[in-house]
């Protein structure tokens, strides 16, 4: 079979033959998706320039030695972020989180339904959605559960891979707002998702004729099914939950709904046993994606990478510490620096090979600085939870291995004063 396979022992009938059936390998997996089941043996591949390579496919394939992939659970899957290379995440990794799986939702049947408080009750199916002027928003998506810390060993996609960044397009939801009328005590709307869990949240009007939007595409194709197909709310910059998927449903009103999801959840205990509710603002916070658990760097010149964000507005500053907290110097900010998302930072640093704590924290536009773990807990009065952004510091070991350092480190620098 090897030989077989190998071109120096065939006619060039016999290639172009042979590649052809190659295209007939495409097969799909039970999710729809078109996968390439079979392709070139590409480790016999030693020169490239004496085969004739692949001929153009219908579906572009990701390069079999790239093993990118999401972590998951039942019910969640996180973005590898450590593998990535700038800040728009591939579709198929952007991370998941639904309450009740995936729908099913037939584009042809998708109704939007937006009464309530508003003069002329509407429905909106995908084409009337897709009439009016579009928009389209590069903007980072994430989970307010998105934390996870306590144990040495755990690479950025598990501590805080509940992050992703798309292009989305879609429509403005003030534009749908002015097509149905709103009533002058319209203050609030609930939005309701058509999948299993039937997710409901209240989101004020506010927000609304802000910049929420209705989404129908992400990176250039429809929404993904994952992400809420056909069609999802989404409000940047706000925790993931408010971005109802598969959105089918709307209803204006001049109260807050008191959902499940705003009540039993989606809460957090702040100091003297109060919970705080509506929290929904994502607060700035910064990763270090290289170098971090489990990779092994040599001593030397290190790019320190990473990406920082913030829900309330733009990045303004990320300062790097290559000395457990002592000294901060600010990174470099890849440009375009958008508003409400993902942007990636680096810094060029020299390592002596000692053992040494490297961390990052951001500052956004509001003069919001990113807080550390000790800082967190204590105004929580809690290890973790919904909201909890802390500055993630990362131990480098003489030989190289980099783990999760739980140092607590000093919190005094220039900009703290
Ligand atoms: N209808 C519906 N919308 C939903 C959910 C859901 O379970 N059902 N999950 C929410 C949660 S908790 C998050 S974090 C985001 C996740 O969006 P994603 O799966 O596209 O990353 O969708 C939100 N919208
Ligand atoms: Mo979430």
């Amino acid at each position: 079979m090897k030989k077989e396979n190998n071109a120096e022992n065939m006619t060039r009938r016999q290639l172009i033959g042979r590649v052809a059936a190659l295209g007939l390998v495409l097969s799909q997996n039970p999710y729809g998706r078109t996968t390439q089941a079979g392709g070139l043996p590409l480790t016999e591949l030693d020169d490239p320039t004496k085969k004739l390579g692949v001929f153009p496919g219908k579906i572009g394939t990701r390069s079999t030695f790239e093993k990118l992939e999401k972590t998951t659970s039942q019910t969640s899957s996180r973005s590898p972020l450590q593998d990535f290379h700038g800040t728009i995440t591939p579709s198929d990794l952007h991370f998941e989180r639904h309450h009740g799986g995936v729908p099913v939702i037939d584009p042809e049947r998708y109704e939007l339904i937006i009464h309530g408080m508003v003069e002329k009750p509407m429905k909106f199916s995908l084409h009337d959605l897709k009439r009016f002027p579009s928009v389209s928003r590069i903007s980072f998506l994430e989970c307010s559960g998105n934390y996870r810390g306590g144990n040495e060993k755990l690479t950025p996609q598990q501590i805080c891979g509940l992050t992703s960044q798309s292009e989305w397009t879609g429509i403005m939801l003030s534009t749908l707002f002015r097509e149905v009328g709103l009533k002058p005590k319209a203050s609030w709307f609930l939005a309701e998702g058509g999948d299993a869990a039937v997710m409901t949240r209240s989101i004020p009007i506010s927000k609304g004729l802000d910049d929420a939007m209705i989404v129908y595409a992400q990176n250039g194709e429809a929404v993904r099914p994952e992400q809420g197909y056909p069609a999802r709310l989404f409000l940047p910059g706000w925790e993931g939950n408010t971005s109802v998927k598969w959105i089918r449903r709307i209803e204006v009103s001049d109260a807050p709904f008191m959902t499940r999801e705003e009540t039993s959840k989606y809460t957090e205990r702040v100091k003297d046993g109060k919970i705080r509710q509506f929290s929904v603002v994502m607060d700035a916070r910064s990763i270090i994606t290289f170098p971090t658990y489990p990779q092994v760097v040599e001593r030397g010149w290190i790019e320190i990478r990473g990406i920082a964000w913030s829900g309330r507005g733009r990045v303004t500053l990320v300062e790097i510490s290559v000395d457990n907290g002592k000294n901060w110097y600010p990174a470099r900010l890849q440009e375009p620096v958008l508003n409400k998302a993902h942007t990636g930072f680096r810094f060029l640093w020299q390592w002596d090979g000692r053992e040494t704590v490297i961390m990052s924290r951001v500052y956004d536009d509001t003069g919001y600085r990113q807080p550390f773990l000790k800082e967190l807990q204590d105004a929580r009065a809690s290890r973790g939870g919904y909201h909890f952004n802390p500055v993630t510091p990362w131990r480098l070991k003489p030989d190289g291995s980099v783990v999760l350092a739980d140092a607590v480190p000093r919190i005094r620098s220039n900009r703290d004063k």
